[in-house]
C-alpha cells in the first residue's frame, strides 16, 4: 500500500515523512522534483504482545510506503513527473499547517480548512483537464463509429465533468464497481482516499490538543465526506520521540500526557480510510502481520500469504489475538474451546490469528 504526502509548502511534509520511515533524507542532493520513497513499520501493539508469547526468531510487521513529493499547487502538477508521482499512490495524507510559528512563512494566516480546500481544487483541476482531453478523443472516436463501450465511457467521463464542475471531488462519486474499473486506469487524484492530517502546536496538554484539533480547526464536516478522514499530529514533538528508545517514549508520552504516538493514529488512520485489516501468523520461527481489505474470506486471506496456500486451503485454525494472550497457548485455547476451525468463507476479523490448514 503506498501512500503520498501532499501539502503546501514549508507545513511539515518532510517531517513527518522522516519521523514515519526513519529515513534519512539528504535535502543538499535531492532533486526537489523527484519524490522521496520510504516504508513505515505499522505499529501494532497486539502483535508485539503475540510475539512476546512465542519469543519468534523473526517479527514482522505490516508496512506501509510513504512518498514525500515537493509541494503541491497547479504549477507543480502541470510538471508530468511531479502529477506521474502521484497518481501512483492508493491514498494522500494532505498535511495542514495548524502550528504557529512565526518564523516558518505560510501563505496568510493558519487557516487548514482554507488550505485544505484549496488543495482539493488543484487536484479536482488537473483531474478535469485529464476528463476534458479524453472526452474530446472519446467524442471524435464516437463520430466514426459507435460502440456501447465507447457510449458508456463517454457518459462516465460526462459525469466526472459535471462532479469537478461543481467542485466536488471525484472520491466522493458514487460508482457502481465497472464505472471503477472504467476510471482506474486515469488515476484521478481527487478519488484517491485522503486523510487530513493537522500538524498543531506543542502544548502541556498535547493529548488534549490531539483529541480536538480536528474539531477546533473546524475540519470535521470536510473529514465525513466519503472517502475521507481527520487526525492530528505534533511534528515537533514526534520528531524528538523518534529519537527515543521504547522506555523513555513511554515517559515522555505520558509527561504530555498522550497514550500513543500520533503516528500510530495516523496509520491506523489511514487503515481505517482503506478499510484495511490485520491478522497473525505466529509460531517460534515467525510472528507476522499480514494487511488484507477489510470483509475478505479466509480462502482469499490465505491467498495474502501464498497463493498455494489459497489453491489448497482446507481450514483455518482462528482464534482471535486476546484470547490466545488469555488462553497462554494454542493447547489451552483448543482445550478451552476458543480456538475454532473456519472455513474457506469465514469473514476475517481484524486481529485474528490463522493457521492455514491445507494439502499440498
Ligand atoms: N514549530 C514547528 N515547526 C515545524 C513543525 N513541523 C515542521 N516544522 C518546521 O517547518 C519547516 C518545514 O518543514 P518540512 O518538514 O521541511 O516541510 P515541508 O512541507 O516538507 O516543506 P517543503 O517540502 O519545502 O514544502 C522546518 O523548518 C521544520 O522544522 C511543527 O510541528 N512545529
Ligand atoms: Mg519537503
Amino acid at each position: 500500500m503506498k501512500t503520498g504526502i501532499i501539502g503546501l509548502p514549508q507545513v511539515g511534509k518532510t517531517s513527518l515523512f522522516k519521523i514515519l520511515t526513519k529515513a534519512p533524507v539528504d535535502a543538499a542532493h535531492h532533486n526537489p522534483r523527484e519524490a522521496h520513497i520510504g516504508v513505515a513499520k505499522v505499529p501494532d501493539d497486539r502483535l508485539d504482545r503475540l510475539a512476546a508469547l512465542y519469543g519468534p526468531k523473526k517479527l514482522i510487521h505490516a508496512s506501509v510506503e510513504y512518498s514525500d513529493v515537493a509541494a503541491i499547487g497547479q504549477e507543480a502538477l502541470k510538471d508530468t513527473a511531479y502529477a506521474t508521482a502521484l497518481r501512483g499512490v492508493d491514498a494522500l495524507a494532505h498535511v495542514l499547517r495548524a502550528f504557529d510559528d512565526p518564523s516558518i512563512p505560510h501563505v496568510g494566516p493558519v487557516d487548514p480548512l482554507r488550505d485544505a480546500r484549496n488543495v482539493d481544487f488543484d487536484l479536482m483541476i488537473n483531474d478535469l483537464g485529464q476528463v476534458e482531453k479524453r472526452l474530446e478523443r472519446v467524442e471524435k472516436d464516437l463520430k466514426k463509429m459507435r460502440g456501447p463501450e465507447l457510449e458508456k465511457e463517454h457518459e462516465l467521463l460526462l459525469k466526472c465533468k459535471a462532479q469537478l464542475e461543481a467542485e466536488k471531488p471525484l472520491r466522493e462519486l458514487e460508482l457502481v464497481p465497472e464505472d471503477r474499473k472504467r476510471l482506474r486506469g486515469f488515476m484521478f487524484l481527487s478519488q484517491k482516499p485522503i486523510l487530513y492530517v493537522l500538524n498543531i502546536s506543542e502544548s502541556t496538554d498535547l493529548g488534549g490538543e490531539l483529541e480536538k484539533a480536528v474539531e477546533k480547526f473546524n475540519l470535521k464536516e470536510l473529514a465525513s465526506r466519503p472517502n475521507a478522514g481527520a487526525t492530528a499530529i505534533c511534528g515537533k514533538v514526534e520528531a524528538e520521540l523518534a529519537e527515543m528508545d521504547d522506555a523513555e517514549a513511554a515517559e515522555f508520552l505520558s509527561s504530555y500526557n498522550l497514550k500513543e504516538s500520533g503516528l500510530t493514529r495516523l496509520i491506523r488512520k489511514t487503515y481505517e480510510l482503506l478499510g484495511l485489516i490485520s491478522f497473525f501468523t505466529v509460531g517460534e520461527d515467525e510472528c507476522r502481520a499480514w494487511t488484507v481489505d477489510r470483509g475478505i474470506k479466509a480462502v482469499n486471506a490465505a491467498g495474502a500469504i501464498h497463493s498455494d496456500l489459497e489453491k489448497h486451503f482446507i481450514r483455518a485454525e482462528t482464534i482471535h489475538w486476546d484470547a490466545l494472550l488469555e488462553a497462554g497457548s494454542e493447547a489451552n485455547a483448543r482445550a478451552k474451546g476458543t480456538l475454532r476451525l473456519e472455513g474457506k468463507d469465514y469473514i476475517v476479523k481484524d486481529g485474528d490469528v490463522m493457521h492455514i490448514r491445507h494439502s499440498g
